[in-house]
């Protein structure tokens, strides 16, 4: 996030590749080999945890089913020219209906964990007031169903699809949500928290605010700076509020309680000297201002005066609760560059050349994932991380056989996988894998044309296809560990 840790992230990246080349080649060490002709394993700690995540608008389908009330996702891929190709998530993966088989192709794969998230409109179609059982009922048999596979249940109460009910009374932008969000995260632990003990708050709350609220990409479409600083203020708040009324059960019940932030170093456009005031700006937005309240109690430097004019006397040491875990959604670096029009003054440039990318352009550097987490372990107390999302979008590839040869996917995972790595033996504390995404799915704005899944969905008949990448993750988390080529 800052040059200068990045500087020093990398020294640590390259020492530990020299270290880890020795042990290669003297047959032992951190990088055992395994059978000969076999690609080179590089080990996890033990008990690592290997699993998947999702997302409720962009999976389930459903919409109008046992209760759910409109989301604001609903209304926006309803609104002319939001989403490519005019996509909803009206059907999506049709896991709704289908959750038993998506849960066993988890099992099948071997995984150990899955982070899922709740629809808030399916448990409080108004967003408050009353419980609607049926829509909690799925929550209900899916957690079961995990259960029953030896998968771990890691609900996440909110993954963008806010009620359109509480939208209508200014969603994030009235402070009142501290106290809805709360009480709806009341309402799912008294019903799931027997049996589902990791609870994640938010998930990537300042681009909910940044793209929600800041440049109007996603839902609810709104823009602004000030709109964009209030959303991340009220997420904060809800969760800190929220984190403080679960906290005291959570003991009693073994909970673990979370959240889980998309971490991205931000760098300078071509490492110059004038980008970098820019490229600080940029990670006060992106990553601190949702970093240091959380954990600092305080607000990021460059965002002082700006968070000072929303805040109210008291509310950061609200926000600035113990959690449990951290999860981390990594996926590149963000090259930032001075840009007048731009919100805060900076716009995105590009990456240094020669970087790869994916099938929408994203920067492919694993190396910034070490970057964030020596980050966290340096400045932030080395909290237990779970890396909560990494994953990328290519187009299909099919293979004589048929199926989708989805080898940059993997070549992407393993090269991120291999970074986390370098990090744990840095003394990171990095926990477990969950990897952005089980299925093809509502990809937001962009619907369906871009694919992340390790399973093909065709979305005519609703048929899952397991790519080449679904087969590899297999071998992974056997193995728990990852071939070196
Ligand atoms: C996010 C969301 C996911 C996305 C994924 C790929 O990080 O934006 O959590 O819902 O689908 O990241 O963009």
């Amino acid at each position: 996030m800052r040059r200068r840790t990045f500087l020093k992230a990398a020294a640590a990246t390259a020492t530990l590749g020299g270290t880890l080349g020795a042990a290669l080649t003297a047959g032992g060490g951190a990088g055992a080999l395994a059978a000969p002709g076999a690609a080179a394993i590089a080990p996890f700690p033990e008990g690592f945890l290997w699993g998947v995540s999702t997302s409720a608008y962009q999976i389930e389908g459903a919409v109008a089913e046992d209760g759910r009330g409109p989301s604001v996702w609903d209304t926006f891929s309803h609104s002319y020219g939001r989403i490519a190709n005019g996509d909803t998530g009206d059907v999506a993966c049709d896991h709704y209906n289908r959750y038993r088989e998506d849960v066993e192709l988890m099992a099948r794969a071997g995984m150990k964990a899955y982070r899922f998230s709740i629809a808030w409109p399916r448990v409080l179609p108004q967003g408050t007031g009353t419980v609607n059982a049926r829509g909690l009922d799925f929550y209900d048999r899916l957690t079961d169903s995990l259960l029953e596979r030896g998968i771990e249940p890691w609900p996440c109460l909110y993954h963008w699809d806010l009620p359109q009910a509480l939208q209508d009374r200014g969603g994030w932008l009235n402070r009142d949500i501290a106290s809805w969000f709360t009480d709806y995260a009341l309402a799912v632990t008294a019903r799931l928290g027997d049996r589902a003990k990791r609870w994640v708050m938010l998930n990537e709350p300042s681009v909910v605010a940044i793209f929600g609220h800041g440049t109007g990409g996603h839902a609810p479409g709104l823009t602004g700076r000030v709109n964009c600083l209030t959303a991340i203020h009220h997420q904060n708040l809800a969760q800190g509020r929220a984190l403080a009324a679960l906290r005291p059960a959570a003991a009693g019940k073994g909970w673990q309680l979370g959240t889980v932030l998309s971490l991205q170093p931000s760098w300078p456009v071509g490492g110059l000297d004038s980008n970098y005031p820019a490229s600080l700006m940029w990670d006060a937005v992106w990553n601190r201002s949702c970093l240091d309240p959380l954990f600092k109690g305080r607000f990021p430097e460059q965002l002082q005066a700006d968070f000072a004019a929303i805040a109210k006397p008291g509310d950061l040491a609200v926000i600035q609760q113990p959690v449990d875990f951290l999860g981390v959604n990594y996926y590149s670096r963000m090259h930032q560059q001075v840009d007048p029009q731009g919100l805060f003054g900076t716009g995105y440039g590009s990456a240094p050349e020669g970087t790869r990318r994916t099938a929408m352009e994203w920067p492919v550097e694993p190396d910034g994932l070490t970057e964030i987490l020596v980050e966290l372990q340096e400045s932030y107390g080395n909290p237990p991380v779970y890396i909560a999302e990494n994953g990328a979008d290519y187009e299909d590839v099919v293979g004589p056989s048929g199926r989708v040869e989805d080898n940059d996917r993997i070549a992407y995972l393993r090269g991120h996988m291999l970074a986390a790595r370098n990090a744990i033996e840095e003394g990171c504390n990095v926990k477990g894998w969950m990897v952005w995404t089980l299925l093809d799915n509502f990809e937001w704005a962009e619907g369906y044309r871009r694919r992340f899944g390790m399973v093909q969905v065709d979305r005519k008949t609703m048929v899952r296809t397991p790519k080449a990448s679904y087969d590899w993750y297999a071998k992974v988390i056997r193995r728990n560990g990852v071939p070196q080529a």
